[in-house]
């Protein structure tokens, strides 16, 4: 450690520490918008500024290191004054059209004009010509250059999508050559979206078009249904200034329900029909050439058909959870309810923008009709007044007379990264061997937890046969693994997830500041998993008899036709 004099404070901080480490540790406000904890620091934004006695000029906090007898102060005039001039020459070059934007409320420059006082000028900007996608909505006129998108596609998902330069405004990030999105290497998966401090990239915007279906059900004859995914239930509180890690999913569903949708479904009960066709689906690959891999993640497969066509054939063939359950709606849960399907309005809540693209899929027509991320979902519910009061609202269950809001603790754990993996195994452990895992051994004794790797591999026993399997997660940890795999590595089973940590670290959830929000969410995970009373995916009663009832068995005819699905090179 060294010690330091921070306002005045004497403390002690680690040797390695930044000035704004150093200042944040001590709960000492300093102004940032292109830094962020999980990204590499880019020096750009120049509000870091600090007193640092002896110095000539204000030093930049986040690129600065502590030395012994530092003494710091973020106080003075001086600092204050170059903040403001720098604040000013951001907003000078900002479009103030906050009522009409997407993150009104959330910005982070909107929050640094009001501490500092400075007025948001009628800025009339020329927007960069480039468009977004099915996902993600660009906005060159909220751009504050801070840079984090560029880190965020570049550092944790090693797509370089976004870069400086180009024909014009070549300070501001930019696609190269001005192309549309989806024609860049983009998958969608939203990690720029979640970084960006300001409404310069978010989501599609879709709160607009659900809340109008909602208003006019009644008129149009229309039954609005909503499926929450699994990450949801964890990373929803953050929106209502809850703790990271706070599981919600009683309150999320009686918010909904007073939100106006008519049945409130659990993603998760896709899930675990997921772990029956795809656990059915691995063991008949088995020992066939491999690896299979993991379907569920969007992002992914995107990645994938655009990047490594060469790995489609090892794809399972299963649709995701939030497909399977549009398919399973629109059929056996419509026929149940004496329900037409087109009178049916199905919205799914997703940590993940790249959802929103795969409702879009062709293959995947209809079942889905509107996807919102949490961040979206959020502002549905904060905007639907009088009164959801979400952190005070007495839980409700999922429910339905024909089990679509049964769950189990398997599938929650789709929600962080490893979790689909587990999930399967414990549900294969029990098929191939005839006996259930013990309670105290469901979670394999953490064998394929990831726990902070982006990349981890495990031998699993099942019965007679080992399992080679390995969890991934980040696209650019998943692009050095494809390449390992290509130089021969040997694996049975493989999850990929597209987002850092899973759909924990999914682009539409909320952004955070904290640098350790993707293990405090998977712990939320991982405790809700343990609080569920059923814990194994076979044991999901819902799913039995959907299967008794509807598709047969597993892997079966009708099973094929509604919950599987093609991919496109
Ligand atoms: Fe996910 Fe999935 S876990 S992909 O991250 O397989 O979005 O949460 O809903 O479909 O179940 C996302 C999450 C989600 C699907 C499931
Ligand atoms: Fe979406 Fe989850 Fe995949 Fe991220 S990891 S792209 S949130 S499905």
């Amino acid at each position: 450690t060294v010690n330091i004099t921070l306002n005045g404070l004497k403390v002690a901080v680690p040797a390695s520490s930044t000035i704004l480490d150093s200042c944040k540790a001590n709960n000492c406000f300093v102004p940032t918008l292109c830094y962020h904890p999980r990204l590499p620091e880019s020096g750009s934004c120049r509000l870091c500024l600090v007193d640092v006695e002896g110095c000539g000029s204000p030093l930049p906090a986040c690129r600065t290191k502590v030395w012994e007898g530092m003494n710091i102060c973020t106080e003075t005039e001086r600092v204050a004054d170059a903040v403001r001039l720098n604040l000013e020459m951001i907003a000078q070059n900002h479009c103030f059209s906050c009522a009409s934007c997407a993150v009104d409320g959330e910005c982070e420059l909107q929050d640094l004009l009001r501490i500092y006082g400075i007025p948001q000028p009628a800025n009339t900007i020329t927007p960069l010509l480039f468009g977004g996608s099915s996902a993600i909505a660009c906005d060159s006129t909220k751009c504050v250059a801070c840079g984090r998108c560029v880190q965020a596609c570049a550092a944790l998902q090693g797509l370089g999508v976004w870069e400086y330069g180009g024909r014009a405004h070549a300070s501001l990030p930019q696609t190269s050559g001005h192309a549309p999105l989806d024609a860049t290497a983009c998958i969608n998966c939203g990690q720029c979206a979640t970084f960006c401090p300001t409404g310069a990239l978010t989501e599609r915007d879709q709160v607009a078009e659900v809340m109008a279906v909602i208003r006019a059900k009644k008129a149009a004859g229309k039954t609005v249904v909503i499926q929450t995914a699994p990450a949801v239930r964890v990373t929803i509180s953050e929106a209502f200034g809850m703790e990271p890690g706070t599981v919600t999913t009683g309150q999320l569903v009686a918010a909904l329900k007073k939100a106006g949708f008519d049945h409130v479904f659990d993603v998760d009960f896709a899930a675990d029909l997921t772990i029956m066709e795809e656990g059915t689906e691995l063991l008949s690959r088995l020992g066939k050439g491999g690896p299979m891999m993991t379907s569920c993640c969007p992002g992914w497969v995107n990645f994938v058909e655009k990047h490594y066509p060469d790995f489609i054939p090892n794809l399972s063939s299963c649709k995701s959870p939030q497909g399977m359950m549009g398919a399973v709606v629109k059929t056996y849960w419509a026929e149940k309810m004496g329900i037409a399907p087109e009178d049916i309005f199905l919205v799914s809540a997703m940590p993940c923008t790249a959802k929103k693209d795969e409702a879009a899929r062709p293959q995947l027509e209809g079942d889905v009709d509107v996807v919102l991320t949490t961040r979206e979902l959020a502002r549905l519910l904060k905007l639907h007044r009088p009164g959801v009061n979400f952190s005070t609202l007495a839980p409700e269950s999922f429910s339905d007379p024909h089990g679509l809001g049964d769950s189990t603790g398997a599938a929650v754990l789709f929600g962080a990264s490893g979790g689909v993996m587990e999930a399967a195994l414990r549900t294969v452990h029990a098929v191939v061997t005839g006996e259930e895992l013990p309670d105290a051994l469901l979670d394999l004794e953490g064998a394929v937890r990831p726990n902070g790797e982006s990349l981890h591999t495990a031998t699993v026993p099942v019965g007679d046969a080992n399992v080679r399997v390995a969890v991934v997660h980040g696209l650019q940890a998943t692009r050095e693994f494809l390449e390992r795999l290509k130089a021969g590595e040997e694996y049975d089973f493989v999850e990929v997830m597209a987002c850092p940590g899973g759909c924990v670290g999914g682009g539409g959830n909320p952004s955070s500041q904290d640098g350790d929000i993707l293990a405090r969410r998977t712990a939320g995970i991982y405790g809700d998993d343990v609080n569920m009373a059923v814990r194994r995916s076979h044991k999901n009663e819902g799913v039995k008899a959907l299967y008794d009832e509807f598709l047969g068995s597993p892997n079966g005819h009708k099973s094929h036709e509604l919950l599987h699905t093609t991919y496109t090179d």
